[in-house]
């Protein structure tokens, strides 16, 4: 059976260098088809799409809510050509009933050990308009390593540097941040893959830099430091959300080799500037998570905290403007209060105002938004810090022998 899998378009954050990370919910699904199913991926983000008929299923994944409109345009085609297509994925999770409009099924939630019937009920002209295991959790250990055969690796490069490959060694968030849709996707309770699994699947990325993208590994101490030990001897540079702020955690994360973390920063208290003193203590670097246009957010508030970030010396910053995206604690909130000022889905990306602020308009957020990037980062941009976390990378590697210069042929770089 031959699968077409697409994972379409979105708009990128222009103050964002234009580099692409390879898509992981897509490779994660792959990995729980059977083997008798021959995958075709296309990363509409790296390579155009050609809408050809050779394939008996389209199946489209999308994470994000400004991905998902390009993702039904794509159904809508194929479903023109008396294709069946088949939605899953993050925003397909949370924008159910809109997608079932332009689909012939509709998977919500997590995948491994469901698809065996989903492509029996397919063969058998038989797919539900909707496969709903948002809140059926697998057992962790069916998680299989993802499929990054699937990729086409020569398109995730960026100016010949090696970018970081995608992996996951938990799902769930015991917190329940305002902003944030995972707790309905994922649950509130944190699931832990099976430790010797995550290193098996590690030993076998060809690539030595990777994003652990679990939600939070500051969820468990014992895990936290039982993953962390396992890895040291693995010699990877990696990237995480939030790991925990305790001094033998952070001793063990450098030691497994932590490259930079992500950290939400939603205030100018010393509890920041202590954990990110800590972290940069250990040689791991810091890329604040900004979000701009809270509700204690005026014009001055914001300058302050852009001047604290300069003054903590954070690495990287990334501003986005606080957006309601569907299933979050914040939408909720700000329906009651009649503030959405739309729901064009294309532009919620993380980067404009789709809704009223509290304390200034909404070109005023918009304006102090990009007063926050172009202030943070001065005429170099992003790119130039991102250079220097990646310089950094590099000394490690060479400090640890793991270093490989990229290859160059005649056209330019390849890897
Ligand atoms: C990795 C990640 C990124 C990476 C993506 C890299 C890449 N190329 O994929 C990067 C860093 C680029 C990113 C960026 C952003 N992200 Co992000 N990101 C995530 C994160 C942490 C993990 C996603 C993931 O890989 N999960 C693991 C995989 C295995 O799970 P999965 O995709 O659900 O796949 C499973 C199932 O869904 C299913 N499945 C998947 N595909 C398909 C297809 C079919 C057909 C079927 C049947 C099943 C199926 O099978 C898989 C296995 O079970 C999520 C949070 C989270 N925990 O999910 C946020 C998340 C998706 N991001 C979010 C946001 C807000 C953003 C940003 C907008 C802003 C920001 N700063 O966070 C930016 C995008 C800005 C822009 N416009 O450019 C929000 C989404 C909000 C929304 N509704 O759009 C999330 C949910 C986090 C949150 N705080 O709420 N992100
Ligand atoms: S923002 Fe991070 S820590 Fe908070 S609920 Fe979402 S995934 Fe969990």
């Amino acid at each position: 059976m031959k699968l077409k899998l697409i994972y379409p378009k979105w708009p990128k954050m222009p103050n964002q260098p234009e580099f692409h990370l390879p898509p992981h919910g897509p490779v994660c699904f792959a990995a729980t088809l059977p083997e008798t199913v021959e995958i075709d991926f296309i990363d509409e983000n790296v390579e155009p799409l050609v809408f050809d008929e050779g394939c008996d299923l389209v199946a489209i994944s999308c994470m994000l809510t400004c991905q998902i409109p390009r993702g039904w345009e794509i159904a809508d085609q194929y479903r023109a050509l008396g294709k069946k297509v088949l939605f899953g994925g993050i925003a397909a999770s949370l924008h159910t009933e809109e997608t079932m409009q332009h689909a012939d099924a509709v998977f919500t939630g997590e995948a491994e050990g469901r698809m065996e019937q989903v492509l029996a009920d397919f063969r058998n002209d038989d797919l539900k308009p909707l496969y709903d295991f948002l809140h059926d959790f697998p057992d962790t250990a069916l998680i299989k390593p993802a499929r990054r055969d699937i990729l086409n690796r020569d398109l995730y490069n960026y100016r010949g540097v090696q970018m970081v490959d995608l992996v996951h060694a938990s799902r769930g968030c015991r917190f329940k941040c305002f902003p944030c849709c995972t707790p309905y996707l994922g649950g509130c309770r944190f699931r832990p893959r099976p430790i010797d699994q995550v290193i098996e699947e590690l030993e076998g990325i060809d690539n030595n830099r990777l994003f652990i993208v679990d939600n939070s590994l500051a969820q468990d101490d014992q895990w936290e430091k039982e993953l962390f030990k396992a890895m040291i001897p693995l010699k990877k540079k990696w990237v995480s959300h939030p790991i925990k702020d305790d001094p033998e955690i952070l001793d063990l994360a450098a030691e497994a080799g932590c490259w930079y973390v992500y950290q939400a920063i939603f205030d100018t208290s010393d509890v920041i500037r202590n954990r990110i003193k800590r972290l940069k203590e250990r040689g791991i670097g810091v890329e604040g998570t900004i979000i701009l246009g809270t509700d204690d957010h005026d014009e001055d508030g914001i300058k302050r905290l852009v001047d604290f970030l300069m003054d903590i010396d954070l690495d990287l910053a990334e501003f986005t403007v606080m957006t309601p995206f569907p299933h979050t604690p914040i939408r909720e909130q700000m329906k009651k209060e009649g503030r959405i000022l739309h729901n064009d889905w294309r532009k919620y990306t993380g980067d404009r105002t789709v809704f009223k602020p509290a304390k200034m308009s909404v070109e005023k957020l918009d304006e102090m938004h990009q007063y926050a990037w172009d202030t943070f980062y001065g005429p170099g941009g992003k790119e130039l810090q991102m250079g220097k976390l990646y310089m950094s990378v590099i000394q490690k590697e060479i400090a640890d022998g793991t270093y490989k210069r990229p290859e160059r042929d005649r056209k330019g770089w390849k890897k």
